[in-house]
């Protein structure tokens, strides 16, 4: 961990009071002189720490913005996902960066966010719009030694974990839509794109994409979307921290990655089917030029959509767009 985050955390865990520059240099072996420096940075990125030459330092509030040392303090031990954290102040797709990670060797859990993205995408080169600092867009880097059909779990564990993240930071709780929409009163608050490599049907890499609409008002959203797509700010009528739900969603995400290399995949399966707004309607499902209609009955063990048709005909489905539903 960073000096940065060393600081961070030491503050945060002396809770609403004070800790001495010289306790903080002897906690952490650097002079105070370096602490000093360090507490004058971090203040100039908008953290507020109040110096009082015989109290000490102490943390009063701080800004929202993703810093990646500050989110490692914030997130401490994980199993997996949030072992390594980048920022980017804008990129193009946070998948594409975490995609050339995983070329790169990178190991898996790591992750990266962007405060804005330049060529945010949805499936099929849908564009996905990021602005700057209104949302959490960011890319996870997993490597399960699966076979290829079983990547759909994670974008199942993605939507449960998204859910409780969300729940715990607002209250609001939203609804899954078959196959990656997370949405609240019908709108549409947050997405997840998952990208595979693979080899002879095995997994090599997975990047697990989430976009999730934090503190966007409606003119932040272009006019074709007003409709159809919300905020958490919106939803909860107030302001929600990003770093807070940042953190919050990794430690969820963790823990149903873990779920599921435990072999617990029905336990994430059956969150999911409590919360899929999908489930029990009939509808009509687009995959490229090809329509299936059907009822949507529940996922099967890989994570496909069983879809009975109406000769009663079982019909596994990984992905593709519900263009149509009837109650
Ligand atoms: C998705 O695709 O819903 C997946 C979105 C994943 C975005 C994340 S952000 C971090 C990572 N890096 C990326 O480049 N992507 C991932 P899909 O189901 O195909 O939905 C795309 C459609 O959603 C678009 O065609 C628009 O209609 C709509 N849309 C675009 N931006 C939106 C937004 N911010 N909120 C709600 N809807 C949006």
């Amino acid at each position: 961990m960073s000096l940065d985050a060393r600081i961070l955390s030491a503050l945060r865990s002396a809770q609403n009071e004070s800790v001495s520059g010289a306790e903080l240099s002897q906690r952490l072996g650097v002079t105070r002189a370096a602490i000093w420096a360090r507490i004058d940075e971090l203040r100039k990125l908008g953290y507020d720490i109040e110096a009082s030459p015989h109290k000490g330092y102490r943390l009063l509030s701080a800004p929202d913005l993703l810093h990646a040392d500050d989110l490692l303090s914030r997130l401490g031990p994980v199993k997996v996902v949030g072992r390594d954290i980048r920022v980017f102040e804008r990129t193009t797709s946070t998948n594409d960066v975490v995609e050339k990670l995983a070329q790169d060797g990178v190991a898996e859990g790591a992750v990266v966010f962007a405060e804005s993205q330049t060529s945010g995408r949805g499936r099929l080169e849908r564009a996905w719009i990021s602005p700057h600092r209104k949302g959490l867009w960011f890319s996870v880097l997993l490597r399960p030694a699966w076979p290829a059909q079983d990547a759909t779990r994670l974008t199942i564990a993605a939507a449960t974990a998204t859910l409780r993240a969300i729940h715990r930071q607002t209250g609001v709780m939203p609804e899954i839509k078959w196959p990656n929409d997370i949405l609240i009163k019908g709108r549409k608050v947050a997405g997840i794109l998952t990208e595979m490599g693979a080899e002879l049907d095995r997994i090599k890499h997975v990047v697990l994409g989430i976009g999730i609409n934090v503190n966007l008002t409606e003119s932040d959203f272009p006019e074709n979307l007003r409709g159809c797509a919300t905020s958490l700010r919106l939803e909860a009528g107030r302001a929600v921290s990003r770093p807070e739900l940042a953190v919050a969603l990794l430690r969820e995400l963790d823990d149903d990655y873990e779920r599921l290399r435990q072999g617990a995949f029905d336990e994430v399966a059956e969150e999911w089917h409590r919360h899929c707004s999908t489930l029990g309607q009939q509808v009509t499902i687009l995959i490229g030029s090809r329509r299936i209609s059907g009822r949507a009955e529940a996922l099967d063990p890989h994570g496909a959509l069983r879809l009975r048709d109406q000769h009663g005909r079982i019909e596994l489905i990984v992905g593709g767009d519900v263009i149509l539903e009837k109650s």
